[in-house]
């Protein structure tokens, strides 16, 4: 079972999207174990997105993330990490795969709505960047039987 941060991005919100990108995430049998509301500060984005610190679009990338409030989730599941990213999509919105969330709802890699964590150790760090271990909820679903042979 795996974990992977997600962030819906100002431009998400902005523009109505937030249940339309939960619905496509949480219809895939996704868990929320983890969702908040907040505007990110200028630190803790420059954290997130240190890794690409120094290029071209770093601080368009920060002004942009820090611009509005953003959706904070952490979603669990079997292969959680790779299933968050082709449910989103390539980075850049014109290249991403018809039927992806950045395909059919964004146009361009600088307002591509959605963040999903690259793999195990990131997914880590970053969940642990924006929660606290007591704010990551254990909880039995039913259904979870009818998603998977052994949650
Ligand atoms: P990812 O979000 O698909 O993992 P990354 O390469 O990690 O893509 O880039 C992080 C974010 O930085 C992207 O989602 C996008 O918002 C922004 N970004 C990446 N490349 C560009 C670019 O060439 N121009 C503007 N923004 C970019
Ligand atoms: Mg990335």
């Amino acid at each position: 079972m795996e974990r992977t941060l997600v962030i819906l991005k100002p431009d998400a919100v902005q523009r109505g999207l937030i249940g339309e990108i939960i619905c496509r995430l949480e219809r895939r049998g996704l868990k929320i174990i983890a969702m908040k509301m907040v505007q990110l500060s200028e630190e803790i984005a420059r954290r997130h997105y240190a890794v690409h610190e120094g290029k071209p679009f770093f601080e368009g990338l920060i002004a942009y993330i820090t611009s509005a409030p953003v959706v904070l989730m952490v979603l669990e599941g079997p292969r959680a990490i790779e299933v968050v990213r082709t449910t989103m999509g390539a980075t850049d919105p014109a290249k991403a795969a018809p039927g992806t969330i950045r395909a059919d709802l964004a146009l361009t890699v600088d307002r591509n709505l959605v963040h999903g964590s690259d793999g195990p150790e990131t997914a880590a760090s970053e969940i642990a960047l924006f929660f606290r271990e007591d704010e990551l909820l254990q909880y039995p679903r039913d259904t979870d039987r009818w998603l998977m042979v052994k949650p």
